[in-house]
């Protein structure tokens, strides 16, 4: 080639390029190569340290972009940055590339405490919250949605071989509620994983100390041209601390005469480094993801404490890309559970990495139940827990309900170890997450076998309904996300959560660690007959049985001979069946709602029902009428009468003579299939 054609193409090339709405952003993809190609095989050959810089020069070369490498985030899967275009057109033109299995925008996420607006502002230094940690506490007093770990301690107090990770801003292993393990306290050593040495403001790149150097940005930072924050679209700020505030939380040292508790009181965190100034990279986050979990990633050591449950208080606006599906899949394969908080942007749709498949999505309560105003809502949730709130909402006021927790003074630089109050608060999903990571530690120190399937359902399964819209006339019912004419998301502030929108109902740790115990259960379910009543009942609670057989206390009852079989513990996949008693002039019978919102409808819509079990027994439920392997159908026909009664068989042709008889057969399908039973 001439030096006149050199330089033609490099002008072709340069015309071919999108317009760049900022010059000096740089290109930042997370690509994941195929294995096997002619590319990765030659690359592995310049050795551990070299493949991925090898990798990114070769795909750069053919695709006539000079591209250098990033951090590794898994094998065959690393950044690659470029000058003079977007990280959406370099994702976009790799995504074409033959030899790429995919390729996704390496976008930042950021601490999802509480926004920072004037109504949840700082005050004076100084007072606790009115209520100290009432999110734990049992439910009363006009408190509805704390957690009631008590309970959950009386079945186990954590344990030393249940870790944590919380992927966060690193950790304070100076605050005495919290201290190394090799100091007695229950913080392991830890990694830290932030790749870019400005961001992660301790001077250099990945390295073994996790501790939170802070994570400050100043307005100096924020508008100095072509500097590392340039881009950032965060505000000027203190340092947070977030890490260490998320900690406490999960593993405060507790009944040691100081501070606080923890929920986990034994189990111990392994703190892992994502979130540096500006927030952290997507490629840091899933690194960390992998590592945590004991899962090889190049250019890193062997994790010797891989994690059971990983805590994620963090989170961006958008849809679940192929980097934190992949991370997800394979911490959930090495049998790690993923908590992730929901969001707090006012009630908007749940944030990625939140709402990608197999994270337990954590949105906030208020203490009287409702979901709070900051946090976001979606069919992703799957439980929510106390986020905090304030009640006490002039300036200089205290907040009523913050989440105490641990912390530091220092605005910039760490200064003394100290714990939030009603004046310096945390509030947020960043919060009511770690509540959830904690449970799921106790679960699992009471029951190590449980699966990561199995502690999501037992964390549904036992949560508690959310209060009934009748409770609060003045607050809306939450509703789907919303958004404007111009698509804009909508903001949706307190509301009554639904199951559809604030996932399966009020964490209650107590009863979801008793659960745990307790393991899967299945028990007989006996259908009964009533011949002056022309009425049918099914129960599996022992005392009910006998009482109905002896006939004395529960009289005119006998057994019609059926019976199916019904999980007493919510195993994964199960659903829970509430139990409703219609009261005489209603039907004198009972009722069991198939799932969340027909239990929902009917505390709604009929206040005059008795619900006699929340969580009376646990049942699969069909897809499109179909029954999931190793469970057979539940019909369920209506008498269709006053005195309304219903009959659940899973015997086909008792269910069509009771339809023959004026029945009402009600279910989905062709076969009309109401539920599932354990074979
Ligand atoms: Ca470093
Ligand atoms: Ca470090
Ligand atoms: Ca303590």
């Amino acid at each position: 080639m001439t030096l006149k054609s050199a330089a033609a193409a490099f002008a072709l090339l340069l015309l071919a390029l999108p317009p760049v709405a900022h010059a000096a952003r740089e290109a930042r993809v997370i690509v994941k190569f195929k294995a096997g190609t002619e590319l990765v095989t030659k690359a592995a050959l310049q050795g551990a340290v070299g493949a991925a810089r090898a990798r990114a020069e070769a795909l750069g070369k053919r695709l006539g972009v000079a591209m250098t490498t990033g951090a590794e985030v898994g094998a065959r899967e690393q950044v690659v940055k470029a000058a003079g275009l977007t990280s959406r057109d370099l994702a976009q033109r790799l995504a074409l590339d033959t030899d790429v299995e995919y390729a996704v925008p390496d976008e930042r996420k950021r601490i999802a405490a509480a926004p920072n607006d004037p109504l949840y502002g700082p005050g004076v230094p100084g007072n606790g919250p009115a209520a100290g940690q009432w999110y734990l506490r049992a439910p009363g007093g006009g408190i509805v949605s704390s957690i009631d770990v008590e309970r959950a301690w009386l079945v186990t107090g954590g344990a030393p071989s249940i870790v944590v990770a919380v992927l966060d801003t690193g950790v304070r292993f100076d605050h005495p509620d919290l201290e190394r393990v090799d100091r007695g306290g229950n913080l392991l050593p830890g990694y830290d994983l932030i790749a870019d040495a400005a961001r992660a403001n301790d001077g250099d790149g990945r390295d073994s100390d996790a501790s939170d150097p802070g994570d400050w940005l100043t307005a100096e930072e924020l508008a100095q041209t072509g500097g590392a924050f340039e881009d950032c679209e965060e505000p000027a700020s203190g340092s947070s601390w977030h890490g260490t505030q998320v900690a406490g939380l999960i593993a405060a040292l507790t009944d040691n005469g100081t501070g606080m508790a923890s929920i986990g009181r034994t189990v111990r965190v392994l703190p892992v480094r994502v979130l540096g100034k500006c927030g952290g990279w997507d490629s840091d986050i899933a690194a960390g993801m992998r590592w945590a979990a004991g899962i090889p990633v190049p250019g890193l050591p062997a994790n010797p404490t891989p994690a059971r449950v990983l805590n994620l208080s963090l989170g961006g606006e958008g849809s679940c890309n192929f980097t934190y599906r992949n991370a997800i899949a394979e911490v959930t394969a090495a049998g790690a559970v993923v908590v992730a908080s929901a969001g707090n942007s006012a009630g908007h749709a749940v944030g990625v990495p939140a709402n990608c498949p197999g994270a337990i999505a954590v949105g906030a309560l208020r203490h009287v139940g409702t979901k709070v105003g900051f946090s976001d809502l979606g069919p992703e949730v799957a439980v929510n827990a106390p986020g905090g709130n304030c009640v006490n909402v002039e300036p200089g006021t205290a907040c009523l309900y913050p989440i105490l927790t641990t912390s530091n003074d220092g605005t910039t630089v760490p200064g003394a170890a100290s714990y939030t109050n009603s004046f310096r608060i945390s509030v947020g999903t960043s919060f009511s997450a770690p509540l959830v990571a904690g449970t799921a530690a106790l679960m699992l120190a009471a029951r190590p076998a449980l699966t990561p399937a199995q502690v999501r359902s037992f964390l549904q399964g036992t949560s508690r309904f959310f209060p009934p819209s009748t409770s609060n006339a003045a607050v809306p019912r939450c509703t789907a996300p919303q958004f404007d004419a111009t698509g804009k998301p909508v903001d949706q502030l307190e509301c009554h959560c639904t199951t559809t929108t604030c996932g399966a109902g009020m964490l209650d740790a107590g009863a979801a660690v008793a659960a745990a115990q307790a393991g899967v259960q299945i028990a007989d379910v006996i259908e009964y007959y009533n011949v002056a009543l022309d009425h049918y009942f099914v129960t599996w609670l022992p005392g009910e049985i006998a009482a109905l057989d002896a006939g004395i206390a529960i009289r005119g009852w006998s057994r019609t001979g059926l019976a199916f079989r019904a999980w007493t513990t919510p195993e994964a996949g199960s659903a829970p069946l509430c139990r409703y008693y219609i009261p005489p002039a209603l039907g004198n019978s009972h009722f069991y709602g198939r799932n969340g919102s027909e239990c929902e409808a009917a505390r709604n819509n009929h206040p005059s029902f008795v619900l006699e079990e929340a969580r009376f027994m646990h049942l699969a439920l069909p897809a499109l009428g179909v029954c999931p392997a190793g469970t057979v159908p539940v019909y369920r026909v209506y008498s269709n009468r006053a005195d309304a009664n219903h009959r659940y068989t899973t015997d086909r042709a008792v269910r069509d003579a009771m339809v023959a008889r004026g029945w009402v057969a009600e279910g989905e399908g062709a076969d009309l299939v109401a539920m599932c039973a354990p074979r």
